[in-house]
């Protein structure tokens, strides 16, 4: 060419790079797989001919394998070369490997797939029925993946977030919603690091939720609103600090995370009530206006008033309007047209409303109020009472209601165990109560775990009811959950499972509780786990090799624990051999009889014959 060479800096001329990515290890353990879903919005969108951004089919997923802060290629060859070998070996042609985010220190690798929605949508554009559709594909691919990250238009987010929060009943897995204000694909993108974000916290963190990642935080979906339009901090949650910050670390507000208190599978409710109203009261409104937002065939009305939950009292029209609407069976939720705060009968002004039969929403937000109630009125199986109670009580974490049982951080220190932290901050000399909350923080945990080890009752439910996150994990990553569970204290997993312990935290080996009771052969907390949802993740052939040389070690009780968690006892390893076959082979006869009893099919061919 043409170039002057002396415009060349001299070190990059003389220079060999360095290429870091020819030092890769694998480390299979310590990976975590997220499905995405991507439906639309402005992360995807491009310029069209007449100038303004509309979504762009088949464009992402480039972009990102070509973006190396996004994808690397060369982890995703070497993992999955087998894959490679053998669809050339069966003159298939080559597939897309998966997508791998790049290591990020102490975290899982993130292996990833993109699903790109058919059409690709601006969200203004979405509907109830996407919503269904995003959960019920939730539902399809739970099992296979640690979390989900749905990529969406930010117009709408608020709404689909706070649907899906109610939605995805039982959740135990994280949902993490997120978008941009500026295209993927031009240089000042919002949405590249909102995208990481969002992939390494659904990956990593234990957060099972349906959450919003945004600009550095992580918020509770069904408490997010859209903020601005044009801010790439659009995204707001006031009533409730958010639950991650990142900043060079990722700071996780455990005490702050949803703990579910029950032992139920994860569900999708797929149904949603369409008769149902947002109304934001403004001074001389109509009356025909207000008695026609409250006719037939509106079931649910989400009343946006004044400040504290307030309306015109010397508008008697009004109220008569409402009164009649509750008559008929109208479900009434009232809340503030403020962004922040809630209803509260503070005035004689709100006390009118609850004395007409309309329901206080709390300090909930329009886009989860109005989400509830649809949802809530699609529930069949509920009288209108059932229904009118639902919608005052926090089912997804979406009003605040006070925490009777979470008694002041000073009441703590009653608990002998916690004079361990006072102990340790005293012998390293640490005065300031930063430095003891630091030791607190790394302490805690394992404190926790001890207890369970113990079996120290009182402990554990005077840490309960201190209002204590049972998903802390100790320095191997361990929950409570996996300490009992491997300790096979049954009682304890249903203890932890029923004050919101997740099901499917796994420790620094990968491993679940599921499978750590599994290895320790404790069947009656395998069953308890698995009637909360714990299921196996592992791969098939994965699976065939533990259960062949668990089939040869002549292991009968544990190949039954296997088939108690979930296990499929017929599943192949890599050389297409069973259990039976390593079984009949090493002549384990109680092992041949176990297996052909569970139903093992006998005439299965391995690649031998
Ligand atoms: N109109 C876009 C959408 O909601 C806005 C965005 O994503 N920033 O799809």
């Amino acid at each position: 060419s043409n170039v002057d060479d002396s415009t060349i800096p001299r070190k990059l001329r003389t220079s060999t790079s360095l290429d870091l990515n020819d030092c890769i290890t694998l480390d299979v353990k310590n990976e975590a797989k997220v499905l995405v879903l991507y439906t639309g919005g402005t992360i995807g969108m491009v310029r069209n001919a007449e100038g303004v951004l509309a979504p762009q089919p088949h464009a992402m997923e480039a972009t990102i394998r070509a973006t190396i802060n996004m994808h690397d290629e060369k982890y995703s060859n070497l993992r999955f070369q087998q894959e490679i070998r053998v669809r050339s070996s069966k003159n298939q042609d080559p597939c897309l490997l998966p997508l791998v985010l790049p290591h990020v220190p102490n975290h899982k690798r993130v292996i990833y797939s993109i699903y790109e929605y058919d059409p690709l949508l601006d969200s203004s554009n979405m509907t109830m029925d996407d919503w269904i559709t995003i959960a019920n594909d939730i539902k399809n691919a739970y099992e296979a993946f640690d979390g989900f990250v749905v990529l969406h238009g930010t117009d709408t987010l608020a709404y689909t977030a706070s649907a899906l929060s109610f939605m995805l009943e039982h959740l135990g897995k994280p949902v993490i919603i997120t978008g941009s204000q500026i295209p993927c694909f031009e240089t000042r993108s919002d949405g590249r690091d909102n995208f990481v974000g969002a992939l390494i916290l659904a990956g990593n963190y234990n957060i099972p939720e349906v959450t919003v990642y945004f600009r550095h935080q992580l918020m509770r979906g069904n408490r997010t609103i859209k903020v601005s339009s044009e801010d790439l901090d659009a995204f707001d949650s006031l009533n409730m600090p958010p639950l991650v910050k990142a900043g060079i670390d990722f700071e996780v507000d455990y005490n702050a995370i949803f703990q579910p208190k029950t032992i139920e599978k994860f569900r999708v409710h797929s149904m949603l009530n369409r008769n149902v109203v947002l109304l934001r009261l403004f001074p001389s409104i109509h009356s025909e206006t207000m008695a026609h937002f409250l006719m037939p065939p509106i079931q649910g009305v989400v009343l946006q008033c004044y400040g504290a939950g307030n309306i015109p009292t010397n508008r008697k029209d009004i109220l008569k309007h409402i009164k009649d609407a509750v008559a008929r069976g109208v479900i009434i939720l009232s809340v503030t047209q403020c962004s922040q705060g809630g209803v509260s009968p503070l005035y004689e002004t709100g006390k009118a409303l609850m004395d007409v039969g309309v329901l206080p929403g709390c300090d909930i937000t329009p886009e989860a109020a109005l989400t509830k109630l649809s949802y809530v009125l699609s529930k069949d199986e509920w009288s209108l009472e059932q229904k009118r109670e639902k919608m005052q009580a926090n089912l997804a974490g979406e009003i605040t209601v006070l925490n009777l049982k979470a008694k002041s951080r000073n009441d703590k220190v009653f608990l002998n165990e916690l004079e361990i932290i006072q102990e340790v901050a005293k012998s390293l000399n640490l005065t300031t109560s930063e430095e003891v909350k630091e030791v607190e923080k790394i302490l805690f945990p394992s404190i926790l775990c001890s207890a369970v080890y113990k079996g120290e009752i009182k402990t554990i439910m005077a840490l309960n009811d201190n209002g204590v996150n049972w998903g802390m994990s100790d320095y191997d990553q361990r929950t409570p959950l996996h300490v009992a569970a491997s300790e096979g204290k049954t009682e304890l997993v249903e203890y932890l499972l029923k004050n919101g312990a997740s099901v499917h935290a796994r420790d620094r080996n990968n491993d679940s509780p599921l499978r750590c009771a599994i290895d320790a052969e404790h069947e009656e907390v395998i069953a308890c786990l698995v009637s909360c949802g714990a299921h196996l993740l592992i791969g098939k052939s994965e699976l065939g090799e533990v259960l062949c040389s668990l089939a040869r070690q002549g292991k009968k009780k544990r190949l039954h624990c296997f088939m108690l968690g979930g296990a499929n006892l017929n599943v192949k390893n890599l050389t297409h051999q069973t259990a039976l076959h390593s079984a009949v082979e090493t002549g384990r006869i109680d092992i041949v009889e176990y297996l052909i009893t569970q139903g093992v099919k006998s005439k299965e061919q391995n690649l031998y014959g």
